[in-house]
């Protein structure tokens, strides 16, 4: 059943001065998302840092955003991917436990494991995590290509609800969509929001939503309501920093937006370096010029 609409930001990971996880800027985050309208969260992802982090340090960030969620509606769905599928499945057990509404997971990368061991491998979790599945197509970092005929397979498991479509790839999620009318399909890059949701999606997950919840949030509704020279001017806007921010390092860039915010989240881990003072004016500028500051 389709249960899943609207904006998710895919929640960066905030570190302190020492650069460990800071639960309270976790929560502070969490907080303005929710007050711009956001309807849940993804954590855990790309944007979180998750392969740079511990496993124990992954389990901490989620903690922190259960806590903040606690009394609202918003749904977690935590990324679990990892290069193991014991470790997959030791963090969707300590998400299940943290009350998370899903997971998803990333293909296990690093090897080149064939169609058959990705299948089997969400088939396990799905059967094993006790929890709904949501698939995380990412074939530019994962090198991982579902086909058509592959996502009809694991679709087949009533257990996997949905897919994370990171992917400029609009024929294939119309098609999606089109086909599994029941499964959540997210769109998982925000430059191409409006033109995911022109051909059905209702839902997205994405990193700039950290710092630019309203504006989408905004963009949907206009969405929703038809409004597509409006949502245009929207998405205009957001590409435009989008733009700088492919060009800077996107999670870098979405920390240091987050900071001209007044949300400081800490620098990327390394081997991530920060943004060099140019790069830093150039998306001050770009931040004021489209209202995002
Ligand atoms: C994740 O796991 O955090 C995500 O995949 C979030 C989605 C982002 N994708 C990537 C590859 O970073 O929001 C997008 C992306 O940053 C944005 O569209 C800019 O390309």
């Amino acid at each position: 059943m389709k249960e899943y609409r609207g904006i998710f930001p895919a929640l960066v990971t905030p570190f302190d001065e020492k650069g460990r996880v800071d639960a309270d800027r976790m929560q502070r985050l969490v907080e303005k998302n929710l007050r711009q309208g956001v309807a849940g969260f993804y954590v855990g992802g790309s944007t979180a840092e998750s392969y740079l982090l511990s496993m124990d340090e992954r389990k901490y960030a989620l903690e922190a955003v259960m806590e903040a969620v606690q009394g609202t509606e918003a749904s977690v769905i935590a990324n679990v991917g990892v290069f193991a599928t014991e470790h997959g499945l030791a963090l969707a057990d300590h998400a299940r436990r943290a009350g998370v509404s899903a997971i998803s997971s990333v293909p296990p990368f690093y090897f080149p494991f064939c169609m058959e061991e990705y299948i089997h491998y969400y088939n396990t979790l799905a059967e094993r995590a006790q929890m709904p599945v949501i698939l995380y197509n990412i074939p530019a970092m994962s090198g991982v290509t579902f086909k058509k005929e592959d996502i009809q397979r694991l679709f087949e498991n009533e257990n996997i609800i949905g897919m994370k479509h990171t992917s400029y790839d609009l024929f294939q999620l119309q098609q999606l969509i089109q086909e599994y009318p029941e499964k959540n399909i997210f769109i998982g890059h925000d430059e191409i929001l409006l033109c995911a949701f022109s051909v059905g999606a209702e839902a997205a997950i994405g990193s700039t939503f950290n710092f630019m919840a309203e504006k989408f949030v905004r963009l949907a509704k206009l969405m929703n309501e038809g409004k597509q020279r409006e949502a245009l001017k929207l998405q205009d806007q957001a590409n435009r920093v989008i733009q700088v921010l492919c060009e800077v390092g996107v999670f870098k860039g979405v920390k240091a937006a987050l900071k001209f915010q007044g949300y400081d989240c800490g620098l990327c881990r390394e081997p991530f370096l920060p943004l060099s003072k140019r790069e830093e004016r150039r998306l001050y500028e770009t931040l004021l010029e489209n209202d995002c500051l």
